[in-house]
């Protein structure tokens, strides 16, 4: 991917060398982590542009400031895209990230000192589902659920049992390493009957869910949340969907209740990746995102690795490292020598502490997005297994690092192309 960094260059080099450091790694490297992906061009020049010098605090026709026409015709774009892709009421593109996303929902919904139920972060949840580090669990009174030992999978009976001995007034659904479905109806029927609410935070799922190839949670929730940048493709940011009934709460919520003015650009460049993920062509990407999965969670599998729940329906799979004598931290190091980059994990009943982990966590989104298939994806799967088998042997690392190295320059850092004219 080509840019031009030409006044960067000269205006501030240590600047300019650390970005050009970081887009050879980015292009040297696997990037593996569930979580990120490679963004269009398009969606970069609309980040890079001069709306970031615009202040637009409150809403499309509704500011607070001057000079705002076109960065309204911005936000009703994005806005419109965003319900179009997930079929959502009301939606309001202004959150800076997930966790603001999140911020915002709960300022709307729910006092100081209420109880919340959300997916424990070591089986998978978030830190902004009320883990007692985070504000959410500072503010409110959380308690998780979790998967069934023997399945891997989020016991529903666990999930009814916890919301009727403690009544949240809140349910909330999603993960950021859970590799399985939800299901959204099933947490309907709880939360219906002890009249709580539901939040959906897809942050990690929403590409799949845009292309139709996830259980879309819209329908059963009050309250969606998500980031934009995951399986989604686009710049980094939040959003965050509701219902009719809950959407002013809501944007008074996100401003003024937990933002100052929103970042237009990032907007912008919102509505661009919404645009391209309303294309056609996403939903064969989102499919190829989930095929990739599968491919390398069999590969590990028939390769001797115990994966969390046994494989994986979305972007991601968890590698339980619970029975060796490797850890997380030594799996990501061993794998980063080559130039394959994960992320340790924990895992459900985890032993190790937080920084060491008994698990990796693999995602497909990025590879997918540089043109990786699902031969590609096994093979991969094989130089996972290799390294991860023999992580301090010099001549399996440098063979492996060899392979990794020729895949990626056979594979450059696309453009993403969409075909806009088809569109116009
Ligand atoms: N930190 C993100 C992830 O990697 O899943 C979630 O916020």
């Amino acid at each position: 991917m080509s840019f031009d960094f030409s006044q960067l260059a000269k205006a501030d080099p240590a600047v300019y060398e650390a970005i050009l450091g970081e887009i050879r790694r980015q292009a040297h490297d696997m990037e593996f982590i569930a979580s990120e992906n490679y963004t269009s061009k398009a969606v970069m020049e609309a980040m890079g542009s001069p709306l970031t010098n615009k202040y637009a605090e409150g809403l499309p026709k509704f500011r607070y400031y001057g000079g705002c026409d076109f960065v309204d015709q911005v936000e009703i774009i994005a806005r419109d895209r965003a319900k179009q892709l997930f079929g959502s009421i009301g939606a309001n593109v202004q959150p800076h990230s997930g966790a603001q996303a999140n911020a915002a929902v709960f300022l709307a919904a729910l006092k100081p000192g209420d109880t919340i139920l959300g997916l424990d972060l070591s089986h998978g949840g978030h830190l902004t589902h009320g883990s007692p580090v985070n504000s959410s669990g500072l503010t409110y009174k959380a308690f998780h659920y979790g998967l069934d030992p023997a399945t891997g999978r989020i016991d529903m009976n666990q999930v009814r049992e916890l919301a009727l001995a403690h009544r949240p007034k809140m349910i909330i659904t999603g993960a950021s390493a859970y590799p399985r479905a939800w299901d959204w109806a099933g947490f309907r029927s709880i939360a219906d009957e002890i009249g709580a609410v539901m939040l959906a935070d897809i942050a990690h799922v929403a590409g799949l869910v845009a292309a139709g190839l996830h259980d879309n949670p819209v329908p059963f929730c009050e309250y969606v949340s998500t980031t934009t940048h995951k399986t989604l493709r686009g710049p980094r940011g939040g959003l965050v969907l509701g219902n009719k009934d809950v959407m002013k709460g809501l944007n008074s919520a996100v401003f003024p209740g937990t933002q100052g003015g929103p970042l237009m650009h990032v907007i912008a460049a919102k509505a661009v990746a919404f645009g391209e993920a309303l294309d056609p062509s996403f939903r064969a990407y989102a499919a190829q995102v989930i095929d990739n999965a599968q491919a390398l969670a069999a590969r590990l599998v028939a390769r001797g690795f115990s994966l969390v729940s046994g494989g994986t329906d979305n972007h991601l799979m968890l590698i339980d490292l619970s029975d060796r004598e490797l850890s997380g931290k030594d799996a990501s190091e061993a794998l980063g020598k080559v130039a394959i980059t994960v992320n340790k994990n924990t895992v459900p009943g985890e032993k190790r502490s937080p920084f060491v982990t008994s698990g990796v966590r693999i995602g497909t989104p990025a590879m997918t997005t540089r043109g990786m298939n699902a031969e590609d994806a096994a093979m991969i799967g094989d130089l996972v297994a290799d390294v991860l088998s023999a992580p301090n042997d010099e001549a399996t690392l440098s063979r492996v690092a060899g392979q990794v190295a020729a895949w990626c320059e056979a594979h450059p850092v696309p453009e993403v192309h969409i075909d806009w004219s088809a569109r116009r």
